[in-house]
């Protein structure tokens, strides 16, 4: 079988004041716990070092701010992690702050089973806010935090497949399935913290963990790839987050799913071949996609007026 053990580890909420060093320590937990599963690849969270601070206002340029990015990776305190990975032979995915000069990214690493870092991704879709309002019942301000990603969203050969990444929001907009779908993308990797209780209507709180796994059904299927998404959970300083982190196979079907709301592994074979079917015939893109058709998807960024009928 081509393919890869994927661990799915899920975190349980991060205190505003656990240092890198404490998350480290669980996400080694989690690494051992997923190398007695036989896990050769595992995928952690988005903003995985440390609590999902865009829920606090802070002024831009802040120290209190500044504190949540990374400078470097790996970093003095995140080394033990990428140690542990490579003498266990694993491969994982780890989202975090990045502070690049001026620049601040929502940011995911691919990093391979000897501990090289082959792959960075900065989060596309980015959502919330920039300005704060009071009026609102929590903040989601990660519009006020980080740039928008500047590096499309690349597919690296490693690791004997085609890995892609994604962060949290991105994987409800299928643009970024697709896009990654058409570079033959086999597993995607992905992380996200989604709080629930901002101020959103009834419906939408009610219904985030379908549409989490709504979205991450559909992206897989319609690209016929893998989709292995860990949460990070629970009540974190006060605020909800879904868990319901999972595996999704190219069938658009879950075939391993999170059932706390704390540290947890979950695994599964990901054969990559047996996506073949679905490349080959039903979502064969070269025999099938009718690019001429989908001109407005590049051309427009929100909804307008209708088309004019094209003539005969
Ligand atoms: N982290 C992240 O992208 N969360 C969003 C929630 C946005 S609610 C303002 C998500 O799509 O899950």
């Amino acid at each position: 079988m081509r393919g890869a053990m994927v661990g799915v580890a899920q975190m349980g909420p991060i205190a505003k004041a656990e240092s890198r060093q404490a998350v480290v320590k669980r996400l080694l937990e989690l690494l051992k716990d997923a190398k007695s599963r036989g896990c050769d690849f595992v995928v952690f969270p988005e903003l995985a070092l440390t609590t999902f601070f865009p829920r606090w206002v802070y002024e831009p340029g802040e120290a209190d701010l500044e504190v949540w990015y990374e400078d470097e990776m790996p970093s003095t305190a995140t080394q033990p992690l990428f140690d542990a990975a490579r003498e266990a032979g694993i491969g994982f995915y780890l989202g975090y702050a990045e502070r690049a000069g001026n620049r601040r990214f929502n940011t995911s690493i691919l990093v391979d089973r000897t501990g090289a870092i082959v792959g960075k991704y900065r989060k596309v879709h980015l959502p919330g806010h920039a300005e704060p309002d009071p009026s609102r019942l929590g903040e989601h301000l990660e519009k006020r935090y980080f740039d928008v990603g500047n590096l499309g969203f690349p597919v690296f050969e490693t690791m004997d497949g085609r890995y892609g990444m994604a962060i949290c929001n991105d994987r409800r907009w299928p643009e970024t399935y697709r896009v990654m779908g058409l570079q033959g993308v086999e597993l995607i990797a992905l992380g996200y913290n989604t709080p629930t209780g901002l101020g959103e209507p009834y419906q939408a709180a009610a219904l985030a963990n379908f549409h989490n796994a709504l979205t991450m059904q559909a992206g897989a299927y319609h690209n016929a790839c893998w989709v292995a998404a860990a949460a990070k959970s629970g009540n974190e300083e006060g605020f909800d987050m879904i868990g319901q982190s999972m595996i999704v196979s190219p069938n658009g079907e879950i075939v391993a799913q999170t059932s706390t709301l704390e540290d947890e592994v979950i695994s599964a074979r990901c054969d990559f071949e047996a996506a073949q079917y679905a490349k080959e015939e039903i979502f064969n893109f070269a025999i099938h996609r009718r690019p001429e058709a989908y001109g407005l998807i590049v051309e427009r960024t929100g909804a307008g007026d209708p088309l004019p009928p094209k003539e005969d």
